[in-house]
């Protein structure tokens, strides 16, 4: 189970290292390649999905499941983006935003067939908090992001989140933005919840993962600056590792 390798690793204290996979930015021999490299680099986590989807997905997940044994998470963009080739899906509500569909109706839609899937289903509050930058995820969402610098809104949102039982909290700056989650939000948000805490967005150093982790984030997530460059990879697992 995904949920009990994450508590395994905050009991003892690991931060674990997500490497975000858009299945549409890979042919199948850069999936192949970048799954390699996760896998010798010591990532721990890989979620899947994008703003749109071209590729198919289940291809993607056989591809990443053929050259890894990385647990590897469905991160869905939209409801065309369930697959029970993964183990297991990120069922996010987007808490910062006002968009029903968003909030809970496509859950509703999509319920009966995560549910036949089998997947393990990880019940995540979304807060998408401004990062410099108009982003994909604001964009397709129609949502507005919380601004950066309103840290008792963000906090505020990630426990009502808690309060209404989701069991994840992730702090999204969104994929490619220029300033990756303030620490203030991060520290905020980490003293005021109990359950664990996911930071990703605009995250492209060793020294970003750093700030990031020692800031309170469980769980880190890297995406674009791996697409442009995939030798970073094993310095950004690292950088999480001794943290
Ligand atoms: C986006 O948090 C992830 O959903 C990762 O963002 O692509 O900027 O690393 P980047």
């Amino acid at each position: 189970m995904i949920s009990q390798l994450i508590s395994h690793s905050i009991s003892i204290n690991k931060k674990l290292f997500t490497l975000l996979i858009d299945p549409d930015q890979h042919t199948t021999e850069s999936l192949t390649n970048l799954s390699k490299n996760a896998d010798e680099s010591g990532v721990d986590l890989i979620f899947v999905g994008g703003s749109l989807l071209n590729n198919d997905i289940d291809k993607s997940f056989e591809l990443i499941k053929k050259n890894t044994n990385i647990p590897a998470l469905l991160f869905p963009g939209s409801l065309l983006q369930i697959t029970n080739k993964a183990d297991g899906i990120l069922l996010l509500s987007l808490i910062s935003g006002r968009n029903p569909d968003l909030l809970i109706g496509n859950h509703v839609i999509a319920s009966a067939r995560i549910k036949r899937s089998n997947l393990e289903v990880l019940p995540t509050g979304y807060i998408l908090i401004e990062g410099g930058k108009s982003t994909s995820v604001e964009y397709m969402s129609n949502t507005k992001p919380i601004p950066a610098e309103k840290i008792d809104i963000a906090v505020a949102t990630a426990m009502a989140g808690e309060m209404l039982g989701l069991k994840y909290i992730y702090l999204e700056a969104g994929s490619g933005a220029k300033t990756s989650i303030n620490i203030k939000i991060i520290k905020g948000v980490k003293e005021n919840i109990s359950i664990p805490l996911i930071v990703g967005g605009g995250i492209k150093t060793p020294n970003d993962v750093k700030i990031a982790v020692n800031a309170g984030a469980d769980i880190i997530v890297v995406g674009n600056v791996i697409e442009q460059n995939p030798e970073i990879l094993p310095e950004l697992v690292k950088a999480c590792q001794n943290s």
